[in-house]
């Protein structure tokens, strides 16, 4: 029989990835979802209807981090081999915002699957991963980060997450449990969150070329991250939890970029060139040029004058109330244990994940302007 594994988070996109990559390995996937007034399973809707999968290998629980009896009900009913705690208030922004409830979820929330583990008395059965974070690193102590560099958490969040990797080690040596944090570095796809920077930017870039939106405001264009795909990252976390030993891993690619220079380039993906002047909240990106035949192939015919017109436009500005209070300014990550010990090599660079992204959002906003404009852009839709 094909092992059982409980998924907080299934509805996010680490979540959606893991609980297809885990049912095409033939386990039973179960996943807590948050009860919402609108659909929240667009992610793993898709695995409902594939008839490659197996349907009764994906079963959704209502739940909630902050619930610890409901926590503890339903790893009591499941039994699960694995849990992989990935739910989380994950917007480090927001959490200025909602440090209180952040903390509840991301830090308490560990706490609260840990303690279930433990009472339900499954600490021999259970493995757990924790997902941990660059954010841990913040203020960085050393370049580039490993497991070894000291913590200088920079935001409620981070704050949060470092309560939850310690607690997941106490728990480990406290009550020899099989307990490990991967500590992730960020790692985007097309279904990343729209509110966070590179999905941000792919969408507003593709809307920009489709001529359904002028401009887009950023903050900080001078922070750099070392941006890997989710769907490389995602099998970290299995292989975590497959080793012998429980132990904590970093997992980057060792590669760090600005977010400027990801704009640049996720424009170029599609042909339009980009020239960044100025400083701060002055900033601007304005286009200087157009690949003609990359934009053809990549959008269509029917946008080319558009964009042509816009030569010389200002379409990246600056907003500072994108800043934020503290900031990490600079993530680099040494995955040298992960790439020695669970063997993990990523698959994608920073170029492939741009153009896998910038191609799933030209394709979904071509679909919006077709529908703004009534089917008048029927031919550019299925072009
Ligand atoms: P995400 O897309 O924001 O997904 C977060 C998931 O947590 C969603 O399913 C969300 O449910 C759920 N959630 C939020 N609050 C909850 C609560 N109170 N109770 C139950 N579920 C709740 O995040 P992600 O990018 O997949 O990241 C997965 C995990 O890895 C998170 O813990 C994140 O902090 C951590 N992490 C992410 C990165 C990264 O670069 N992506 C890097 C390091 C660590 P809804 O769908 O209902 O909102
Ligand atoms: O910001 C800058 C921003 O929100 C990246 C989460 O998954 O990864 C993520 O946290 C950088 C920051 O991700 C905008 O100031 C500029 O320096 O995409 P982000 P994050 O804060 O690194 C870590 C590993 C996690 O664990 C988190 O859960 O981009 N930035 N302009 C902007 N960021 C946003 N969101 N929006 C902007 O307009």
């Amino acid at each position: 029989m094909g092992k059982v594994a409980l998924i907080t988070g299934i509805t996010g996109q680490d979540g959606a990835y893991l609980s297809e990559y885990l049912i095409k390995k033939g386990y039973t996937v179960h996943g807590i979802k948050r009860r919402a007034s609108l659909f929240n399973t667009d992610r793993i809707d898709h695995l409902y209807q594939d008839p490659q999968l197996n349907d009764r290998n994906l079963i959704l629980h209502y739940g909630d981090m902050t619930d610890s009896m409901n926590i503890t009900r339903i790893i009591s009913d499941i039994q699960p081999d694995e849990i992989y705690n990935l739910a989380a208030q994950s917007h480090v922004k927001v959490s200025f915002d909602t440090p209180e409830y952040t903390a509840n979820v991301d830090g308490l929330g560990t706490l609260r699957i840990l303690e279930a583990v433990r009472l339900l008395k499954l600490t021999e059965k259970t493995r757990i991963y924790q997902a941990s974070t660059s954010e841990l690193y913040g203020l960085v102590q050393e370049i580039p980060q490993k497991e070894t560099t000291p913590f200088y958490p920079r935001s409620p969040y981070a704050v949060a997450k470092m309560y939850a990797y310690w607690i997941t080690v106490n728990y480990r040596e406290a009550y020899n449990m099989f307990a490990c944090n991967g500590i992730l570095f960020n790692h985007e796809s097309p279904l990343r969150g729209e509110t966070f920077v590179t999905r941000k930017v792919t969408r507003a870039l593709s809307r920009i070329a489709l001529g359904i939106q002028g401009e887009v405001y950023m903050g900080n264009l001078s922070s750099k991250r070392d941006w890997g795909h989710a769907k490389d990252y995602i099998k970290a976390m299995y292989l975590i939890l497959q080793q012998d030993q429980p132990d904590d891993y970093v997992i980057a690619t060792g590669v760090t970029t600005t977010i400027r220079d990801f704009i640049s380039r996720a424009f170029k993906e599609i042909g339009v060139i980009v020239e960044f002047r100025g400083e701060g909240a002055n900033e601007t990106g304005e286009i200087i040029g157009i690949d003609k035949d990359l934009f053809v192939d990549k959008i269509g015919e029917a946008y080319l004058a558009a964009i042509q017109s816009r030569i010389g436009e200002k379409v990246v500005k600056v907003d500072p109330k994108y800043f934020r209070p503290t900031e990490v300014e600079l993530l680099i990550g040494d995955a040298t244990k992960a790439r020695t010990k669970l063997s993990w090599e990523p698959q994608y660079t920073l170029d492939t994940l741009i153009k896998d992204m910038m191609t799933s959002d030209v394709k979904a906003m071509k679909k919006e302007a077709y529908l703004r404009d009534g089917g008048y852009r029927i031919m550019n839709y299925f072009e």
